[in-house]
Parts: structure tokens; sequence; C-alpha cells
């Protein structure tokens, strides 16, 4: 194949692999208020409120004050008529219009607002999931929450295509529970219920493991243990600074890089333990491909948050590459609003076909040139294989 035809082939492969996403806030309908979708979510999603208080003349006290519809109306007034929607977050929204042919230059939200009220939620789900190109996405599910406990005790129905992940930041972060047998019992419960495919934890940039505090027993004692007996990985997410702003609310988190050798420890400690590692940092990047290196128990996955611009997909997932072959998982959409997900995978989609191409053109240049075949055997395995290989004793 030329380099055209390799272009053709990876942009064929990306169209048409279904991706995993392994890491969503999204819920499935039958959750009620847990599920956001339409214009106003889309607005008022933190990536795009840390913008407006960049510009708006309100301030945040004044802000949390308005109801939803206020907020979407003054974000869209700020960033998306009085301002060229350039950024990341804004384009996103965009696109999203874009995708259902609504009127992008619109002043007013009511044109969107009647066109998402008029959608029936299972079969607008069911169109998403088509026009994202994606099968599956995993929930971010907290055992602790009251609200979504009572959902999940009572046997909700849950849509097809949407899987749990089991949160334990109120665990492992606030101390919620005290004791080994509690947490054992909390995860043991959540587990019957929720049926994850993992558990996972958000650590701030100063995580240490071990170190003389309550996350590293809980960690050794409860969690790990839990983890290995239950065959279900544990996904680490290093880097996040909580509340640097609180004022903001979700929007004022930050990163702060984070020293990995606590990863190294908890790998040397526990071999059989499965980790899906991503981190915050872009200084981090480059530690985490190494350590995958040395342990095969790091899955690296997505490049999370502040990270998921294509400037900077574009660097890490080249390294990744170059490093690591096909053994990580390129990406996931962090998306809370059901719409997100188009952006979101077209956006990954359109910065990893250069990318993908470059590689199987240089591997052609120093003598092997790879079929369709091989391309779409690689695209699988990054957005999909992997994974189910980490979860398989899990799946449905
Ligand atoms: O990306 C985000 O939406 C963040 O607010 C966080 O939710 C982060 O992804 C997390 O899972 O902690
Ligand atoms: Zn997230």
């Amino acid at each position: 194949m030329n380099t055209n035809e390799i272009g053709a082939a990876v942009e064929e492969a990306l169209r048409n692999t279904p991706f995993i996403d392994i890491h969503t806030h999204l819920f499935p309908p039958s959750f009620g208020n847990f599920a956001l979708w339409g214009i106003d979510e889309l607005l008022t999603y933190h990536y795009l409120e840390a913008e407006l208080f960049r510009v708006a003349e309100i301030r945040p006290e004044q802000y949390w004050k308005l109801t939803k519809g206020r907020r979407a109306e003054l974000v869209w007034k700020n960033l998306f008529v009085d301002r060229t929607p350039i950024s990341e977050a804004a384009r996103g929204v965009i696109a999203v219009l874009q995708a259902f042919g609504l009127d992008t230059t619109a002043t007013s939200l009511t044109e969107f607002r009647e066109f998402f009220r008029a959608q029936n939620p299972a079969d607008h789900v069911r169109e998403i999931l088509h026009l994202s190109g994606v099968s599956q996405v995993v929930m971010t599910n907290d055992p602790l929450d009251p609200n979504e406990r009572a959902l999940w005790s009572s046997g909700t129905a849950i849509e097809p295509g949407y899987r749990a992940a089991l949160r334990l930041d109120r665990i492992l972060n606030e101390g919620t529970l005290e004791t080994v047998p509690e947490v054992r019992r909390c995860l043991d419960v959540a587990v019957q219920r929720m049926n994850p495919l993992y558990m996972a934890v958000s650590l701030p940039d100063d995580f240490v493991f071990p170190a003389d505090d309550m996350r590293t027993h809980l960690l050794r004692e409860a969690i790990l243990p839990a983890c290995r007996d239950l065959r279900l990985p544990l996904a680490l997410m290093i880097g996040v600074r909580r509340g640097v702003n609180p004022a903001l609310h979700d929007a004022g988190d930050g990163v702060g890089r984070a020293d990995l050798r606590s990863l190294e420890e908890l790998c040397t400690e526990f071999p059989e333990n499965r980790f899906l590692v991503t981190v915050l940092s872009r200084e981090n990047q480059h530690e985490l491909c190494v350590y995958a290196r040395k342990f095969s128990n790091i899955l690296p996955f997505g490049c999370w948050w502040f990270l998921n611009n294509p400037s900077i997909v574009e660097e890490i997932t080249r390294e990744r590459l170059e490093m690591l072959g096909t053994s990580f998982i390129p990406q996931h959409s962090d998306a809370r609003v059901l719409e997100q997900l188009i952006y979101k995978w077209r956006n990954t989609r359109r910065t990893l076909a250069p990318i993908l191409t470059r590689s199987y053109q240089l591997l052609a240049e120093d003598g092997r040139t790879v079929t369709p075949e091989e391309i779409r055997r690689d695209i699988r395995r990054l957005f999909r294989g992997n994974f189910e290989s980490w979860t398989r004793s899990n799946a449905q």
C-alpha cells in the first residue's frame, strides 16, 4: 500500500471499529436525573464553565444561584455569540449541533431546546452511540451515593450499552468507611449489584504508596485483595488537585505532577493485581510509558481531562505507540453529557488517523508493508481488545 492507501485504510478501520468507551460519567435513561443530555447540560459542562468565568462579568457565587437554563444561556451568549467558539470544549458543542442539523449561529437556545425535548430517550441513546461509533460506555458508579444506591438496590434495569465501574474516591480519599471489614462488605455488595468491569479511584498529585496513612492501609488490606479475589482491575487516575479554586465547583480542580515511584511500589507489591493507569500531568506521561515497559500489569489508558486536546493527544499517543506498540488504550471520552460522545470520539478519530498512518508509513519505509486487515486488527486491539482481555473474566 502507498501512503494514500494506508491513510484510507486507517480511516476506514477507525470509522468502522466500534469502540469501548472505558471511562465516562454517563448513566442510562433508566437512572432518571443521573442521565444528562440536551443543550442545557452540554452548555453547563464544567469545561465550559471554566472558560465562562474567564470572560464573563458574573462572579461564581452569583452564577451558582441561577437556574440551569439561565446558566446555559449565559454560556451560549458569552462563549458562542460574543466570541468565536474555537476552544476544544466550545467547538465540541458546535459539532454536536451540526450533527443534528441545528443552526450553529443561533442567538437563542429555543430551537435547540425544542429539538432535544422532542427526542425519545432510549432511541436518542441508540442514535448517539451509533453516531459516535461506540458500542459500550463504562459509567462511574459511586457505591456510597445514597441516590445511586437506591437505584441499584431496587434492581433498576439498565439499557444496553452501559456497564458499571466501581468508583472508590469516597472510600479512599474521603475515608467514609473506616474498617477493612466495612470496606470489604461494601465492595462485595456493590460488585454483586453492579457487576462492574473494574474498580477506580482518582488520586492527588501528592499520592504516596506506601505511606503511613488510611489510604495505604485500605489499599493493602481491603481494595487490592478484593480486586484480586474478584478478578477486577483497579484503575488509578493520578494527578488531580481537587478544589484549587473551590468557588468554581467542578471547574475548580487542577493538576499536579505526581511521583510515579508509588506506582512502582504498587506493582512490585501486588504483581497479581492489574492496574489501568492514567496520569493527568503532561510531565508524567513518559514515565508512565517507561513503567508500563517494566510492569506488564500496567495498562496505560486515555488522555485524561485537560490532556484531551488534539495537540497533547497527538504527543502522548505518538509516544505510547513508539514505546508500547499497541499495548495501551489510547482514549476514553470522560463524557458527562450523552451527546458529548459525538464530538469527543470524532476528535479522537481525527487526531489519531494521521498518527497511525505515519507509523505504518515509517514501517513500510523500513521494510514491512501492512495490510488493511492488520490495520483493522491493531485498531480493534487499541480501542476494544486490550480492555476486553483485561476485563474478560467479568464480561457480559
Ligand atoms: O473530566 C472530568 O469530567 C473531571 O471532572 C473528572 O470527572 C475526572 O474525569 C474524574 O473522573 O475524576
Ligand atoms: Zn472522569
